[in-house]
Formats: C-alpha cells, structure tokens, sequence
C-alpha cells in the first residue's frame, strides 16, 4: 500500500541550523552567556522555547516570563533575517532527487518539522508543491521525542503509523519515529543516531533500490 515519507526539515532538508546557531549566539553573547558550536548540538530538533531555557541554564540565568517573551522574539526576528535570503541552492545534496523519486513512485510526501518557520523556508527553497501535508511548529503542542508531529503527518495523509517512514536527524526525532512504530531513517552520524533502524550520511548515499525496498 501507500506509504508516506515523512521529512524533518532542519538538519535533513536544509542546514537551517547554522542560522539558528547565529541567532542565539548573538543573543547569548547580549546575556554575557558562552554558546559554542557544541552548545548548539543540543538545540536541535529542539523547540524555541526549551532552546532558550538551555541557553540560560548554560550561564545560570534566571529570568521573568516578560523578559523570555522578549528575548525569543528578538531570536526570531533575527534569524528570519538571516534565512531571508535562502534559495533552493542551500537544499542539502542528494535530498531533491529523492523527493522527486517518491513524488514519480507515486508515494506521500510530507514534512514532520518542530519550527515554526518551516511554510515559508519550503517556499524559498522552492520545493512547498513536493509535500502532499505538511506538520510544523505551529501545529503540535507535544516536542520530540513525543511522535505527535509524525502520526498528525501520516493520518492528515491516511496512512498508518506502519506505513510512515520518517527522515531525521535528530536523536529525538528518531525515538519519536521509533515509538509510533514507524521506519526511522537516520541522517547524519550513525553513532550519535544509533537507535535509528537505517542511518545514512547524507542522502548522496540514499538509492533509488533503498526507497524501492521500503515500498511493500
Ligand atoms: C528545528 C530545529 C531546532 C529549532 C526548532 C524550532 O526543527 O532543529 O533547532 O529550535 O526547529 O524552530 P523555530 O524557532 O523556527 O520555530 P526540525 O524539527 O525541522 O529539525
Ligand atoms: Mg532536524
């Protein structure tokens, strides 16, 4: 039957983690707070607002509701500025061919993202009419590892939770897959995503016979 390639979108569609990491540094640094590359690690696949409670905790600092508020929406004005001027060139290699692959097999296409800038980074990179549903930020209130923006995917498409094969690279993003008993595909560092039931570097290593074999 039918079955529905579920994509995260930072870190598998495009590499929109470097931008998020210049956001918060510049707001890290305003706080006086240390924020390094291996700090950012932790924030992915993470939501706005627990990445900003790991940044304070990073420097031991407390602050009022008020002043959180205000602090993620100067990050987000910020790195809206920066993705401003995305374009389809900053889509990770190998990922196109593939989504156009399962597009022709005839299989869904959907998008299973935690930010809430997902809708208008897909139209930059010009690739929004490839998804057949789409589940952001916006639309969950349960983060990773919790699968509720998997199976919201997959039933907006009808298929079940066996049929739904999730792309991700985060290690929550893999144990959310993995609960609602979906296929869970590993991109990136097969060590840190273990717990993936296939990993791949990056999609250049991703055949068309590997999208075939899923298809019973
Ligand atoms: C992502 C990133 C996270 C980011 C989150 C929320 O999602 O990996 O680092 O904190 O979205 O983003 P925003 O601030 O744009 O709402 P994913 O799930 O696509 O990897
Ligand atoms: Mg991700």
């Amino acid at each position: 039957s039918k079955k529905a390639f579920i994509f995260d979108l930072d870190g598998v569609i495009v590499d929109t983690a470097k931008y998020h990491f210049l956001a918060w540094q510049k707001l890290a640094q305003e706080l006086g707070i240390e924020f390094t590359p291996e700090h950012n690690e932790e924030l992915k696949g993470v939501s706005r607002v627990r990445s900003l409670e790991i940044i304070l905790a990073l420097g031991n600092v407390t602050a009022t509701d008020a002043e959180k508020e205000q602090w993620l929406y100067q990050k987000n004005q910020d790195y809206l500025a920066y993705i401003e001027n995305m374009d389809a060139s900053e889509i990770l290699p190998g990922v196109l061919p593939i989504l156009e692959y399962i597009k022709a097999k005839g299989q869904w296409i959907a998008l299973g993202s935690a930010s809430k800038n997902a809708r208008p980074i897909l139209e930059k990179v010009n690739i929004m009419h490839l998804f057949d549903a789409i589940v952001d930020g916006n639309d969950v209130s349960n983060a990773k590892p919790d699968p509720e923006v998997f199976v919201r995917a997959a039933q907006l498409l009808g298929a079940t939770n066996e049929n739904a094969i999730v792309f991700e690279d985060s290690v929550a993003g893999i144990q959310a897959a993995n609960i609602a008993h979906m296929t869970s595909i590993g991109i990136g560092d097969a060590k840190i995503l273990h717990e993936a039931q296939f990993n791949f570097n990056d999609f250049t290593f991703i055949e068309p016979s590997f999208i075939d074999s899923l298809l019973n």
